[in-house]
């Protein structure tokens, strides 16, 4: 069987780390593609001498050319811009979804048959532009936000209860961004819901109230402290995780941004929700019953989705 093909479109720091865990973890040979001159090269080369020390052994490559993603069995996009003191949000979309036209329409001509994780934000709109300009099927399009929005509210649970972050599982809904929605009666330590642990005197509904709050400006908590540029680490690691649930068809159930066509009462939009990720790409949508507030607060998100589509098209009205 041939090795399988990682491509990795924009190799900036998320891209970078991208590169170095799928070659670590061996999901294939690495292809890192950027409009940057050198930088893409120069980081396939230094990740291809780790090699020979860590003891992996895949095929990394840097490059300009859409040609060199020829035929890769996953895709994952980071390419873009990041806001910048003085831009506004419509500044932002106007020139992502310009890279997005560019990566969809290379995607589109070199690697139709791949499942492709959208990274680039603003997420929700992006990937869903990117689904547009690309023409592949919608199960094969998905964005990665949840999973890196569940690990946050797991990690800061599992503080706060001192339990280890391995029994504690989360659930984060809806758009990615102030109105993501983290749902406390599904998360639980070792199944035991968090409502419950309130109860059980581990902590209150005020800490936890915290944490929730926490959760939903995490991002904007790391960009503060690093100053130059937002999270990596853990954004990169939930992707992969995405990746190889898609590559060895493991049908884990993940929250991921997926294209909705009615479940939650919402159609032709991308939101957060749980999916079953194997090797059909999106095998399943998961429609958990929420509770009033929660699906109040998921549909604000989706109402902020939607007006992010509307700008969208105003830009770009061939979408
Ligand atoms: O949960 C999530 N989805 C996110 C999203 C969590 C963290 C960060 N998130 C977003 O990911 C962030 O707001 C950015 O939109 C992306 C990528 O973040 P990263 O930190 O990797 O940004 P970099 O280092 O600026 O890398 C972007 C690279 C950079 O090297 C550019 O040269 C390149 O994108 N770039 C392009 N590559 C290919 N094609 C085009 N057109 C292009 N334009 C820029």
């Amino acid at each position: 069987m041939a090795r399988k093909k990682i491509a990795l479109i924009g190799a900036g720091m998320i891209g970078g780390t991208l590169a170095h865990l799928a070659a670590s973890k061996e999901l294939g040979d690495v292809v890192l593609f950027d409009v940057a001159e050198g930088m893409p090269e120069g980081k396939a080369l230094d990740l291809a001498q780790a090699g020979p020390v860590e003891g992996f052994d895949v095929k990394l490559k840097g490059t300009n050319s859409y040609k060199d993603i020829k035929g890769a069995d996953v895709c994952i996009v980071t390419a873009g811009v990041a806001r910048k003191p003085g831009m506004s949000r419509d500044d932002l979309l106007g020139i992502n979804l310009k890279v997005m036209k560019a990566v969809g329409e290379g995607i589109k001509k070199y690697a139709p048959k791949a499942f492709v994780i959208c990274i680039t934000n603003p997420l929700d709109a992006m990937v869903w532009a990117l689904r547009e300009f690309s023409g592949l099927p919608h199960n094969m399009v998905v964005g990665m936000a949840g999973v890196l929005d569940s690990a946050r509210f797991r990690h800061f649970l599992a503080e706060e209860f001192n339990v280890s972050v391995r029994d504690v599982t989360a659930f984060v809904l809806g758009g990615h961004g102030d109105t993501m929605v983290p749902v406390i009666e599904y998360s639980t330590v070792a199944g035991i819901p968090v409502p419950d642990l309130i109860k059980m005197g581990w902590s209150t509904k005020e800490k936890i109230d915290a944490i929730v709050a926490r959760t939903r400006s995490g991002g904007g908590e790391i960009v503060a402290l690093l100053k130059t540029g937002s999270a990596y680490y853990a954004p990169a690691t939930s992707a992969i995780e995405m990746a190889q649930a898609y590559l060895n068809d493991q049908k884990r159930l993940l929250p991921c941004a997926a294209n909705l066509t009615g479940q939650y009462g919402v159609k032709n939009l991308y939101v957060g929700v749980p999916v079953v990720i194997g090797a059909g790409g999106v095998e399943r949508i998961a429609e958990i019953k929420l509770n009033a507030k929660a699906q109040k607060n998921f549909n604000v998100s989706v109402d902020a989705v939607k007006e992010l589509l509307v700008a969208c098209k105003k830009i770009d009205p061939s979408l």
